[in-house]
């Protein structure tokens, strides 16, 4: 079995998850394969330093080692807060009015890649297969073919890739794309996405795609894109349910909402979770029922994120705002509609929360796929499931047929959702929860691991 050498923007040993657990179990799985085929992770360690010098700073712990270097401050703030998420982020999430266009950030994520590059391919040998994760790094396969790396390398999007009439508003967009062409296997979330980036390649490169097998051909170079829907780390989500943390914080939810029923959201804070468009649906719902204070409650969990990015500042103030207007207006003395909780917490906790919530409101603008709708589902009781609500633009309303599906841009679709799952009777929602449970189950990110590998190993090139 080939050795496997996964790079991405960070490196995640898997430990109990603060603010940092947006990579949760993503690590997990990531590690069990490095695991399987005695693999390297290399990434950047986080740290920042005074220059670059290429230091590599290696770990082994359990089977697998990981490999990171230090960035420089300039390097964090034009390549990882610039580029990547104030350019490639909001433009991949469809949000060209908050996407910023500037040289100096493209050219400190060009530099990055190429540091990463000559960092990491000393460390790659023969035959070691090579997994790429993410916008951050998108050019990376190229700058290493430039070195003259043979290897199999393959490429993973998390998030969407929007279409080609947005793509084009990106400076440079072919050139980017010309340096994705340099992997052997290039893996989107859904079918979607995937549809969108052949289109591109077609249209805007004139490369020859062939939409059956996604294979590409351009300049006498083969490419294979196809879609690999991320899932769950079912078994361990079981084990975390199965916590004594996990029943203290199902039991501590569930006590302190008594007879009214608990409906929660659990995101990063991140505006393409639509969270303030959410509060609105929220809004509506108690505009349309007052006497529902009695009947729900809300929770937000939500840590913030990306805090050096402008944006991501203005959200979390217009989120306070619009959870404090609906606070002081449907409030009393015994009663609040919304509890807002600005941290992270554990997955056992989250699998506690998730279990007592008998609503689950998931309504991201743009999601590539959305983990925590599959989390909801996984630990759902299933003589008694709760109800997800899901928006209809994330990657995982193309396998979640079972949720109620919402526009989450109108405020009367999600307080009509919520209405609907609140009067929702027990066999339609074990009905709609076993629709989902095997896909979340089977699907699941180990199965997502062994597909990509599988595929990359075979992949002709
Ligand atoms: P994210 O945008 O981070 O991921 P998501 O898929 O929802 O979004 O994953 C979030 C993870 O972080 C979940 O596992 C969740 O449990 C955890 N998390 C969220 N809020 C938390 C909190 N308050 N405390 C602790 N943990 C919390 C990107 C893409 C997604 C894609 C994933 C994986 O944007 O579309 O599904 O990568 O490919």
């Amino acid at each position: 079995m080939a050795r496997l050498v996964v790079i991405s923007n960070r490196v995640a040993v898997p430990k109990a998850r603060g603010a940092a657990g947006a990579q949760g179990g993503l690590a997990g799985a990531l590690n069990a394969a490095l695991k399987k085929h005695n693999g390297i992770w290399f990434g950047w360690s986080g740290q920042e330093c005074d220059s670059f010098t290429g230091d590599i700073s290696m770990q082994t712990s359990d089977g697998v080692t990981t490999a990171t270097v230090d960035l420089p401050h300039q390097d964090v703030e034009e390549y990882y807060n610039g580029y990547a998420n104030a350019t490639l982020w909001p433009l991949f999430h469809y949000r060209l009015d908050l996407t910023e266009y500037e040289r100096t950030t493209a050219k400190g994520y060009e530099r990055v890649n190429e540091q990463f590059a000559e960092s990491v391919t000393p460390l790659i040998e023969k035959d070691d297969l090579v997994w790429v994760h993410d916008y951050h790094l998108m050019p990376l396969g190229d700058r290493l073919r430039q070195r003259g790396l043979k290897n199999r390398i393959g490429f993973f999007l998390h998030i969407p890739w929007p279409p080609a009439r947005l793509f084009v508003s990106l400076p440079y967009h072919e050139r980017l794309v010309k340096t994705l062409l340099s992997y052997d296997l290039i893996g989107f979330q859904t079918g979607e996405w995937l549809d969108s980036f052949l289109h591109y390649c077609r249209k805007e490169l004139g490369a020859e795609v062939d939409e059956a097998t996604g294979r590409i051909a351009y300049e006498g170079n083969e490419t294979v894109a196809r879609a690999y829907p991320i899932g769950v780390d079912f078994d361990h989500l079981m084990e975390q349910l199965d916590t004594g943390e996990a029943r203290q914080a199902a039991q501590r939810l569930a006590s302190s909402t008594r007879h009214r029923t608990a409906m929660i959201g659990v995101d990063r804070l991140d505006y393409s979770k639509g969270l303030p468009e959410r509060i609105d649906g929220i809004g509506r719902f108690f505009d349309r029922n007052p006497d529902a204070v009695r009947q729900l409650v809300y929770i937000q969990i939500a840590p913030p994120s990306r805090e050096d990015v402008e944006s991501y500042q203005q959200i979390r103030t217009v989120l306070e705002q619009k959870t404090g207007q609906i606070n002081g207006a449907r409030s009393e003395v015994d009663i609040v509609p919304i509890r807002y909780v600005n941290r992270g917490h554990s997955l056992a906790e989250l699998c506690g929360f998730y279990r007592v919530s008998k609503i689950g409101l998931v309504t991201p603008l743009r999601d590539g796929m959305n983990l925590v709708a599959k989390e909801y589902v996984a630990v759902q009781d299933p003589d008694d499931p709760g109800v997800l609500v899901l928006s209809r633009f994330a990657g995982a309303a193309q396998q979640l047929d079972g949720a109620v599906m919402v526009n989450p841009h109108s405020p009367d679709d999600l307080a009509h959702a919520i209405e609907t799952a609140l009067d929702m009777p027990l066999s339609e929602r074990k009905a709609r929860w076993e629709d989902m449970i095997g896909t979340v189950r089977d699907d699941n990110v180990h199965q997502w691991t062994e597909r990509f590998t599988h595929d990359l190993e075979r992949v002709p090139c």
